[in-house]
């Protein structure tokens, strides 16, 4: 291409930018790298979890945060092609078969996949006020809702920088209390998660700051009993 040539082709390009700028402007923008991870839509409103949960938190933790474990396990699929094909709970149930070149942002990444995922379907702006069925039998065997939220909520304010905290069936079937460190999921410790709770700042801070305790307080009003009801009934079948 010679000098006139690139200058008409840039007078072109001009030109349609001042026509359309604000298409000029949207084509500007990156395009997500393609790849076979998506991020999942939220079955709700950025505001349907108000007050619980502020719709700026919301649309950053879904959009942002969540988009970026998105993106960069999309970018990590041509480094280890299984990544692609292979159960995200089989993968995160045993990390170490995860290549060693690839294992600390896959870890990362697509435990924060499967955590937010879990996360996101959780939570309700509608539904059923408390456990049915036998989840409620099995939290009342436990001391009661009361008293397994005050477990949940002791783990999540115990855990020291960020990290989620769970109710699960454990390996021996029994429901159990933990936390996990960044994102590690409860898959790891041969567990099966009923309900989980981000306590990264993130989740919280805008509203919130630093009361911890207040966020975890006000967030057992978001819980979709079906959809907790309905991991049990898979953990324990
Ligand atoms: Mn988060």
């Amino acid at each position: 291409m010679n000098r006139r040539d690139s200058l008409r082709l840039f007078t072109g390009a001009a030109a349609l930018a001042a026509l359309a700028p604000a298409r000029a402007f949207a084509q500007a923008a990156p395009p997500p790298p393609a790849g076979p991870f998506k991020l999942p839509p939220l079955g709700y409103a950025n505001d349907a979890l108000e007050p619980h949960i502020d719709a700026t938190t919301m649309m950053i933790h879904h959009d942002r945060h969540h988009q970026a474990f998105i993106t960069n396990l999309n970018g990590l699929v041509p480094k280890w092609a299984d990544l692609a094909t292979m159960p995200v709970e089989t993968i995160m149930a045993d990390p170490s078969k995860i290549p060693e070149a690839v294992r600390g942002p896959v870890r990362n990444n697509l435990g924060g996949h499967f955590n937010h995922t879990f996360f996101w379907e959780l939570m309700t702006p509608g539904g059923a006020k408390e456990p049915t069925g036998d989840l409620k039998s099995a939290i009342d065997a436990m001391g009661g809702l009361a008293g397994v939220s005050d477990k949940v909520n002791a783990a999540g304010l115990a855990r020291f920088g960020s990290g989620w905290a769970w109710l699960v069936v454990n390996k021996d079937k029994k429901l159990d209390v933990v936390s996990t460190p960044n994102q590690d999921t409860p898959l790891e410790l041969g567990a099966k998660p009923i309900i989980g709770v981000d306590v990264w700042e993130h989740a919280y801070y805008l509203k919130y700051q630093n009361k911890r305790a207040d966020y975890l307080k006000s967030w057992w009003n978001t819980v979709n009993w079906d959809k907790a009801g309905a991991n049990f009934k898979k953990a324990t079948a």
